[in-house]
């Protein structure tokens, strides 16, 4: 399901596994070979549709000092995101029984949760929350600041449970709205900006940017428009109030293109060339692309398909894409491949 790195120990990637039968998984792995360090957590008594499971997972800024992580699964058709502490004894190793719930929010259907957090440069807990599901967001949600689905919210974990940050545009969990099922969004870990692929409903796929100067309450129009084209307007505020994608693509075709799969700047050191270009790709399609975004002119969009093909598996039904610790690349594809990109 996706990939990242702790901040601390630059030798292991965390793999999270959604689900085999109810049950997540964290699990290391040595970056460089692959092969299996630990298996750092399980989490047990999932849900069990499609889009259901393990989601998510983000290490604290803090991680070296007080070992804490954040997880976010579905448990009886609710959201969690939970913090969990690495076990004294052994880093390789979570503490099972140190969970503390520190948000939760009841999933009207099982589709559409989101499911990515990660922490912003200003050191707050980003959540990214679906419309809660079924199509065409039946009951409004994503336009309602009264609901917390459809959003991107921004939480202050300093102290459990958590506390609404000083700034938030609404002064409540609210940072932005309007999203259908923003699927892995990423920060550039150099720029601060942040990136939103939200899937779309039956025509057009999206990818967002916010600049990282942004001060939040962004609207990005979801149920009024899909991309950048009229969904259901009715009752919607003056499009110049909304944020449209910088990057849209149809659904449908040969390839048949169905969900975006959003994915990183690359940071990396192994690929100098590709430095500032945002990878995206497509779940059905399993096309995969890269652009670049300056806030105002998008340039070198460019399929990265076939220069992508590996040697060994194939890269089919992407989840994710993922970071390690010095910002190289990598992809997963649901049926539990990993990728990282290097150059040939
Ligand atoms: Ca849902
Ligand atoms: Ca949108
Ligand atoms: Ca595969």
């Amino acid at each position: 399901m996706y990939v990242t790195h702790d901040g601390v120990n630059s030798d292991w990637i965390y793999v999270v596994e959604q689900r085999s039968s109810s049950t997540g998984r964290v699990k290391i792995l040595d970056r460089t070979s692959g092969a299996l360090v630990s298996t750092f957590l399980s989490i047990s008594g999932l849900n069990t549709g499609s889009e259901q499971g393990l989601l998510g997972l983000a290490f604290d800024p803090d991680y070296a000092n007080n070992g804490y992580f954040f997880v976010n699964y579905t448990q009886n058709s609710r959201t969690f995101v939970t913090r969990y502490q690495r076990s004294n004894l052994n880093p390789q190793l979570a503490d099972p029984g140190s969970a503390q719930v520190v948000f939760s929010i009841s999933q009207p259907f099982s589709n559409h949760n989101g499911g990515w957090i990660a922490f912003g440069p200003d050191g707050y807990l980003y959540i990214a929350m679906g419309d809660g599901g079924s199509a065409g967001d039946p009951a409004n949600r994503a336009q309602n600041l009264n609901d917390l689905l459809g959003k991107m919210l921004r939480i202050d974990v300093g102290s459990l449970p958590y506390s609404i940050p000083v700034g938030n545009p609404f002064g409540d969990e609210i940072w932005s709205y309007g999203l259908r099922n923003p699927w892995r969004p990423s920060f550039d870990r150099s720029s601060g900006d942040l990136w939103i692929a939200d899937v779309g409903q039956n025509s057009w796929e999206e990818v967002n940017f916010q600049p990282a100067s942004s001060s939040g309450g962004t609207n990005w129009g979801w149920r009024c428009y899909e991309g950048n084209n009229p969904f259901n307007t009715s009752g919607c505020p003056s499009p110049s109030t909304l944020e449209f994608p910088i990057w849209e693509y149809s659904r449908g075709g040969s390839p048949f293109r169905c969900s975006v799969t959003g994915g990183y700047v690359y940071r990396g050191s192994a690929i100098p060339s590709l430095d500032g270009t945002y990878f995206f790709a497509d779940y059905c399609s399993d096309q995969i692309w890269s652009l670049k975004y300056d806030g105002t002119t998008l340039s070198e969009f460019t399929e990265r398909t076939g220069e992508l093909a590996p040697t060994v598996g194939s890269i089919d039904s992407i989840s994710s894409f993922g970071e390690d610790y010095f910002g190289e690349l990598y992809i997963c594809d649901i049926g539990g491949e990993i990728y990282r990109v290097i150059s040939n």
